[in-house]
């Protein structure tokens, strides 16, 4: 069928080609020049430009009318600002697009080949130049000065009393956090991060269970390596030549090979233990890969250990322990509470690749990028009930968003915003979960 088809469009493109030839060849009998070009062809040109024109600036109107209005009212504080800029820009953008086509088909229609028509000599002219620089130059700089000034507003240090949170963000999820009543974050580290402790919140508490667990691990491969069978045979071998040495120098005075008394003991009780392994048939077979595979995995593991140790505890600032004000972090997921009117400073974290934290209906976007803390800050000034008010739609839920293709399940990596009265919200924080409470 496949083949049909496209048997189909070669018979096709050789047809018009065939075609094309034959007119070509009646117009030479015909004694028509080729390049002549008749006036009435370029009124019909001229015609059909104007009408792509129309066209083309009708659909531009009604998906205007159509899609303009995509988001709802912004309900943040800055979000007012962010719109009138866009606005702004695209009021320039829709009035410099009608100018400049209209202009450009309206040319061609007026200007067609006419054969009493000279061309104008028009090389310069200084007021001309001086109009299309000064003015673009004057509306790109309102767009500058104005965008730089709600980017400041957005991205200036909060006032103390703003609430901070935190979204970390990892394929293909978010997860909130909140300062516990210390008011202070936990200090983190990626070492740290296991299953259970998913932000590599740092405490004692953390760092003595993963260095028991890489402990665990390491004691497990090294059992596996120590007890390999062909390893173990070739050490076997070994020893029992050098205690057995076969006296290819001569006869007994090989003073070289003497090995003294206590290394001797040495080799002698390994060479027991050897044998006890081998005997009790717990010794493993692994293959040369496998065996290195495990050798490298044991020297990955100790530098994860190296990696914690390392780890210094440092204060705060006013006698707090950046280690122990983590306990009590309140973890959340799958959605997330703002109070209605109170400043919140974002302060973002990612664990693999770029993400981007997008909330519409707040006006606010920033980049989450790995190993570099990224914030901004915000006000949101209509609550979840309100907007669904407004918008006459009661399964409305504001919503944060990864705007940057960051792998297979980016479309799912969303989390719900509720805002809510300062009430609402200090209830819905005191029954979020606490990173380490004090009942375990
Ligand atoms: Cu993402």
């Amino acid at each position: 069928m496949k083949l049909l088809i496209l048997l189909v469009i070669v018979v096709g493109v050789i047809a018009v080609a065939q075609l094309a030839k034959i007119y070509q060849l009646s117009a030479r009998l015909r004694g028509h020049r080729e390049e002549e070009i008749s006036e009435a062809d370029t009124r019909l040109q001229g015609a059909l430009l104007i009408v792509f024109m129309l066209v083309f600036f009708g659909t531009t109107i009604w998906q205007f009318v159509r899609y303009g209005d995509y988001l709802p009212p912004s309900a943040s504080l800055h979000g007012e600002s962010v719109d009138m800029l866009m606005d702004y820009n695209m009021a320039l953008i829709i009035i410099v697009f009608f100018i400049v086509n209209a202009a450009l088909f309206g040319f061609a229609y007026k200007y067609r080949y006419n054969k009493n028509r000279t061309a104008k000599f028009f090389p310069h002219d200084n007021r001309l130049e001086l109009i299309w620089t000064v003015i673009p130059s004057i509306v790109l700089a309102i767009i500058i000065i104005y965008g730089l000034q709600t980017w400041t507003e957005m991205t200036g240090p909060a006032s103390d009393d703003a609430i901070r949170i935190e979204l970390y963000s990892k394929q293909f999820d978010w997860t909130a956090r909140y300062s516990g009543d210390n008011e202070e974050f936990g200090a983190t580290d990626y070492n740290l991060i296991t299953p259970s402790n998913p932000l590599g919140i740092i405490t004692q508490e953390g760092i003595d269970a993963a260095l028991l667990k890489l402990n665990g691990k390491i004691s497990k491969l090294e059992n596996e390596i120590n007890s390999e069978k062909s390893h173990l045979l070739s050490e076997k071998k070994e020893i029992e030549s050098s205690l057995h040495p076969e006296g290819n120098h001569g006869h007994g005075h090989s003073d070289d090979h003497e090995i003294s008394a206590d290394h001797k003991k040495h080799l002698e009780h390994r060479l027991q233990i050897i044998d006890g392994i081998l005997d009790s048939g717990s010794a493993t077979i692994l293959s040369e890969a496998a065996y290195e595979a495990k050798t490298d995995k044991i020297y990955r593991l100790e530098r994860h250990i190296q990696r914690i140790l390392e780890l210094n505890p440092y204060e705060l600032g006013q006698g707090i322990d950046a280690w122990t004000v983590g306990k009590d972090d309140r973890i959340v997921k799958g959605e997330f509470h703002l109070p209605l009117g109170r400043e919140i400073e974002f302060i973002f974290r990612s664990r693999d690749v770029i993400h981007s934290a997008l909330m519409p209906h707040f006006r606010a976007q920033m980049n989450t990028v790995p190993g570099l803390p990224t914030r901004f800050k915000m006000t949101p000034t209509i609550t979840t009930d309100s907007m669904r008010t407004i918008l006459d739609n009661p399964d409305f839920d504001y919503i944060l968003l990864c705007n940057k293709i960051c792998g297979s399940a980016h479309f799912n990596m969303s989390m719900n915003i509720v805002v809510e009265t300062q009430e609402e919200y200090d209830a819905w924080l005191t029954k979020q979960k606490v990173y380490i409470s004090e009942n375990n």
